[in-house]
């Protein structure tokens, strides 16, 4: 979680500096999701994320040099600096991809799983998207066939309270994703997502369903700290300080700093370290080139 809150930050003083074309998604405050759920998968599994996945990707084992280089738009990146920040891949640690368009890699990991089950494996698919996603008819229809063909989905809402502006709890009718999840007999649970442990403890219920042919979907109830983008304050317009402020009191790090798991000597080496590995990553990113003409048509084609 740590290595997540560094990297996400060098990535927005990055972006003030001018090296980091686009935009940034940060999830810094969603960080207990993305950790909870990796740590719950085995290495065999499969992961597809969204727009706002750098944490995901990191939680996953991605290496932050190659991340943060996919970010500069540097040719070490994980895709040859040509993805960026919202088009992250890395099939050597079953990270297959975050996509931009919303809910789109939702049906993608009703595919994955129903490749694993013709590979005759028993890997599952978890995929990460956002309350926004939640309300995009694909996941409807994603469930559904993953609940009549019995396939090794695990669907992790990641709920934040807000599309960009748009508060979650105006566009979303009765009770919320995990209710509709049940509506088509897969197996679902809400918990708090603040809370790694509780994160954990729950995807990996949900995993060990998954893994025996029951779809399931986790509701983590979350908080973007930071404004939507780079462009957005982290007090906009649509929410107020105070509940800003008030989730900030819940802060992923400081709930497992104060569990009774940890102490805060491991709590301090742990964060210098995470610190000193972003610091490399950004070194590393910087030093490597940007893609040549001779690579704009490369990885265009599967067989190339
Ligand atoms: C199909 C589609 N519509 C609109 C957008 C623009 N857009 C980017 S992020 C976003 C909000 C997504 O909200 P949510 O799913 O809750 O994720 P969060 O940003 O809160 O993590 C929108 C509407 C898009 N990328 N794709
Ligand atoms: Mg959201």
């Amino acid at each position: 979680m740590a290595l997540i809150r560094h990297f996400e930050q060098a990535a927005y003083r990055a972006y003030e500096r001018g090296e980091l074309e686009g935009t940034v998604h940060a999830s810094i405050g969603q960080e207990a999701v993305a950790v909870g759920v990796a740590a719950a998968l085995a290495e065999s599994d499969r992961v597809l994320s969204h727009h706002r996945g750098h944490g995901h990707a990191l939680a996953r084992g991605v290496d932050p040099g190659r991340l943060m280089a996919e970010l500069l738009g540097r040719s070490a990146g994980v895709c040859g600096g040509k993805g960026g920040s919202m088009h992250v891949a890395d099939v050597q640690h079953g990270f297959l991809g975050s996509l931009a368009v919303v809910g789109s890699s939702i049906p993608l990991a009703v595919g994955v799983a129903l490749a694993a089950r013709r590979a005759g494996t028993e890997a599952v698919c978890a995929v990460y998207f956002g309350d926004g996603g939640c309300n995009q008819g694909v996941l409807y229809e994603s469930m559904n066939l993953a609940a009549v063909w019995r396939l090794g989905v695990v669907f992790v809402c990641e709920n934040n309270a807000y599309a960009i502006t748009t508060p979650a709890k105006k566009v979303t009718a009765g009770e919320g994703v995990h209710a509709r999840a049940q509506a088509f007999g897969c197996s679902a649970l809400r918990v708090d997502g603040q809370d790694v442990e509780e994160v954990a403890g729950a995807t990996r219920t949900l995993v060990a369903e998954a893994r025996a042919g029951q779809p399931a979907l986790l509701e983590c109830l979350t908080y973007r700290f930071l404004g939507h983008s780079r462009s957005d304050p982290a007090h906009g317009h649509y929410r107020t300080r105070a509940e800003v402020e008030q989730w900030q009191g819940r802060d992923p790090l400081a709930v497992l700093a104060e569990s009774a798991r940890m102490d805060t000597q491991e709590c301090e080496r742990l964060d210098a370290e995470a610190q000193e590995r972003v610091r490399e990553a950004v070194e590393f990113a910087r030093a490597s080139p940007r893609p040549g003409v001779a690579e704009l048509a490369r990885d265009v084609w599967g067989d190339e």
